[in-house]
């Protein structure tokens, strides 16, 4: 390892990193150590805030793109050398936990302070990103910011997508970009040399052989759908049966079918409907209208193709008495990472003495759209038990600091080929 990658690794500062989670987990704080930080929410404004009042102090350029996306550069020596980049995002779920996404940007900012710290110096410049709508909970699909960062979908075919309030993206866009007006504006598409994101494993392997560093080689497939039901509202006491059309019977129907479809005795498969909208949800008023969410994930290229191709037949199929409309908002194929970039950070937690496995993702991330632009891997750091999408997420200060470190080393040791 190069001498001034370990002398950063060296600064980079436990107390510190773990007092930042603890201040950014005040920002949209519910009971039970969790937080709800929706997207483009007054708690992502304030998150954001917070990051640029750090990032102020320090001597890192600020800009932000059409969407929201926010970076933070670190000058090289080479100005016109494309940057290594890192990050992840600061939107959480309704019940999340207090490091999916926040960690890695974090982790980040935290690798700059500490290569100052060190008077390290790098040819490319740095770059810490925190993507806009990693989450996808308030407004669908998940991963928003990176895909239209990276040109995987254009900012118009998002920006009428509504939350479960009606608000829609573009307004409390408009909101977010007007509350930071001092960021410089910031391309889509721009470049990048690399890209390394950290993040909490949200799955027991590392906790369980003992781990502190994942090297995380890939990612999954997964396939959102909206499905939409429409019947009619009916009385619930006069209303024959046969003469319903009633769309929870019917939505209950297509997600049994579902559920049959993606039956895997191996358990590899994964199944969920996590959000569902009934119309007019009242106890005596047969539904007229249903929205359900379906978000199906697999490892495997054909796996997860024959799934997610078999999802609108099949629903049309169950649903006897409404009609039905499948949207798919997200097609992500299975994604391997770069090999240089996981060697980069396998090298790193070897050199840095960490207890460190290769595994792959079952959760998606921003690295999923960013290593269609250029050479991207992950770092994983254990989550107790696993849990995540859920108020007991936890983590502890040691490992969070672990990775920052290999995360230090490995984009120093990019940012100088
Ligand atoms: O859904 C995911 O895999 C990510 O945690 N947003
Ligand atoms: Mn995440
Ligand atoms: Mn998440």
């Amino acid at each position: 390892m190069r001498e001034d990658a370990r002398n950063a690794a060296n600064n980079v500062n436990e107390q510190r990193l773990w007092q930042r989670h603890a201040e950014m987990a005040q920002l949209g704080a519910i009971p039970g150590n969790g937080v709800n930080r929706a997207a483009l929410s007054k708690e992502d404004i304030a998150a954001r805030k917070l990051l640029l009042s750090w990032a102020a102090k320090r001597n890192y350029s600020i800009s932000a793109d059409g969407i929201g996306n926010l970076f933070l550069r670190r000058a090289g020596t080479d100005a016109n050398a494309t940057p290594i980049m890192t990050g992840s995002h600061m939107d959480s779920q309704p019940r999340g936990g207090r490091f999916d996404g926040i960690y890695g940007v974090l982790a980040g900012f935290e690798a700059l302070e500490a290569m100052d710290e060190a008077g390290v110096v790098t040819r490319r410049p740095i770059e810490v990103v925190a993507w806009t709508n990693e989450e996808g909970g308030r407004f669908a699909p998940c991963t928003m910011g990176s895909m239209v960062f990276t040109g995987a979908r254009p900012l118009a075919d998002v920006l009428d997508v509504t939350d479960n309030e009606g608000i829609k993206l573009k307004d409390a866009l408009a909101d977010t970009l007007a509350a930071t007006p001092q960021v410089a504006k910031h391309d889509f598409k721009s470049p990048a040399a690399g890209y390394i994101e950290a993040h909490i494993e949200q799955g027991p392997l590392l906790e369980n052989a003992r781990k502190t560093i994942g090297v995380v080689t890939g990612i999954q497939g997964l396939r959102w759908f909206n499905v939409e039901v429409s019947g009619k509202t009916d009385h619930a006491g006069t209303t024959p049966l046969a003469l319903r059309k009633d769309a929870v019977r019917d939505s209950i129907a297509i997600i049994n079918a579902l559920t049959e479809l993606t039956h895997d005795p191996k358990d590899v498969t994964r199944f969920t409907v996590g959000r569902m909208l009934v119309t007019p949800n009242s106890p005596n008023s047969v539904a007229s209208h249903v929205l359900f969410s379906v978000d199906i994930r697999h490892p495997e290229p054909q796996t997860i193709a024959r799934l997610g191709d078999a999802v609108e037949p099949l629903a049309r199929k169950a649903a006897k008495f409404c009609e039905v409309k499948v949207t798919p908002t997200l097609h992500d194929d299975p994604c391997v990472f770069d090999a240089n970039v996981a060697d980069a950070v396998e090298a790193a937690a070897k050199t840095l003495n960490l207890p460190h496995m290769r595994l792959s993702s079952g959760a998606s991330h921003d690295a999923m759209y960013m290593a269609r632009i250029c050479p991207t891997a992950m770092i994983f750091v254990p989550c107790e038990k696993g849990i995540s999408h859920n108020e007991a997420e936890n983590a502890t200060p040691g490992d969070l600091a672990a990775g920052a470190r290999v995360l230090t080393a490995a984009l120093i040791e990019l940012a100088n080929r």
